[in-house]
């Protein structure tokens, strides 16, 4: 009974699952050789690592023939001299790690694996982390899915020895930190593809975004590289306007190599002086000037891109804006203290007021927002009930850039139920002339 009892239990370790491919692998522990003798470590002592663990005993032919696999198709790829730079890290630059751990008893065969170990390419060597080296060979029993408790090769069947790869890069943009990437009982020549595959999916971390260097004001304005857009305003055919710019050292070693450049597709249209300074000392600043000479009418834009050649400094790239045309009035009317109308569109209510009396007045007050005189300023009406509406409006008024008029409107039904009529203010504005206002009230009795 005892012994059909032990026999379940060891069936139940041998049948369970290893853990899949992509689970995460607790911090295991391994004795590491060492001048020490053995020194013991965990997985987490390799951050940073790509981990080939081979777990197998020296002695054994199938894990001989299978470690020698590993070595020849995987470590020995990864360590080739033709690698260069890369040699004993992936493609993506990630350092590999391999130690052949023996799952086995005896102090005396530490030699052999020592020896073993160096034969087949591996960097290192160890044991499992029980001081005895005998059961429970926790690695190998974590990675295999359960215990072997038994030296009886018959009861290990073919599974006398496992490859595991595991990802030790903490922060690796492709896969999590003791992320188990291949998990197989038999590593053999003809799969060492697949494998190398796997140790190439993984990614280091992400670079760390370095600190800007340089900061860029224009005038009292501090600017943000790659959102903030400068306006040179409106510039007449054949005139030009300059902008200042001051570049600051934000780090705390020198600048060097400073140049300020423009590109886009109307670069030509600005032209950027050298630096004063091209190498400036931490929290030193030195200045450029660009200046606006539109080649065309209308919109042109170009981008300023600062840079050094200091390693480690980003480009500072601002959006360049400017206006070409003729001088123009431009006009902009509000409703005081309330809102700004849109010709066209805006609708204006007085209320109710009983027929024939005065009711609700409104103040609008006019603005030429525009770079030339607005003239011909005039009130006009249209509408069967236009005079519900009586205007008060300055006479022969013109306004000069940034100047203001005032009137007034005023409700007085002459009928009852609901009034309408539209104000029609005249000017020499080019686009909304006459500027359209709706204008609606209800006639009580
Ligand atoms: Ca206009």
């Amino acid at each position: 009974m005892l012994r059909l009892l032990s026999f379940a239990m060891l069936c139940s370790f041998a049948n369970a699952a290893a853990p899949a491919v992509g689970s995460i692998s607790p911090n295991q522990q391994f004795a590491r050789k060492s001048s020490n003798g053995f020194d013991l470590v965990s997985l987490d002592d390799y951050e940073g690592k790509i981990l080939v663990i081979m777990m197998m005993t020296p002695w054994c032919p199938i894990c001989q023939t299978n470690s020698q696999a590993v070595g020849n198709g995987l470590l020995d790829h990864f360590d080739s001299p033709s690698r260069g730079n890369l040699r004993g890290k992936n493609d993506n630059g990630v350092p590999i790690q391999s130690v052949l751990l023996s799952t086995e008893q005896a102090a005396s065969w530490d030699e052999t694996n020592q020896s073993f170990s160096a034969a087949n390419g591996f960097n290192q060597w160890g044991l499992d982390a029980n001081a005895q080296r005998q059961n429970p060979r926790q690695l190998l029993a974590y990675f295999r899915g359960g215990f072997i408790n038994s030296n009886n090769l018959s009861e290990w069947g073919n599974d006398r020895r496992r490859i595991v790869v595991l990802n030790l890069v903490n922060g690796s943009t492709s896969h999590s930190f003791r992320e188990i990437i291949i998990n197989q009982n038999f590593y053999t020549s003809s799969n060492n593809v697949a494998a190398r595959a796997a140790v190439n999916a993984i990614l280091p971390q992400a670079a760390a975004t370095p600190p800007s260097s340089i900061e860029l004001n224009q005038g009292e304005t501090g600017l943000r590289s790659g959102l903030s857009t400068v306006s040179f305003g409106k510039v007449t055919p054949g005139n030009s306007a300059t902008l200042t710019f001051t570049i600051r050292n934000n780090s705390t070693s020198d600048l060097a190599g400073i140049a300020a450049s423009l590109s886009g597709e109307q670069a030509a249209d600005f032209q950027v002086s050298s630096p004063i300074n091209t190498t400036i000392a931490p929290n030193q600043t030195t200045s450029f000037t660009i200046t606006f000479t539109p080649l065309a009418i209308g919109t042109q834009k170009a981008i300023l891109n600062v840079t050094t050649t200091t390693a480690g400094t980003s480009p500072f790239t601002v959006n360049l804006s400017g206006t070409s045309g003729q001088p123009s009035p431009e006009i902009e009317i509000q409703q005081q203290n309330r809102f700004t109308l849109v010709d066209g569109k805006t609708k204006l209510s007085f209320g109710s007021a009983k027929v024939r009396s005065r009711g609700k007045s409104l103040n609008f007050i006019i603005t030429n927002t525009g770079d030339a005189m607005l003239t011909d300023l005039a009130l006009t009406k249209s509408g069967n009930h236009r005079k519900d509406f009586i205007v008060s409006f300055p006479a022969d008024i013109q306004l000069a850039p940034g100047a203001s008029a005032s009137f007034k409107v005023s409700f007085m039904p002459r009928g009852a139920g609901s009034r309408k009529a539209t104000l029609k203010l005249i000017s020499n504005d080019a686009d909304e002339s006459p500027f359209d206002i709706s204008v609606t009230g209800v006639g009580a009795r």
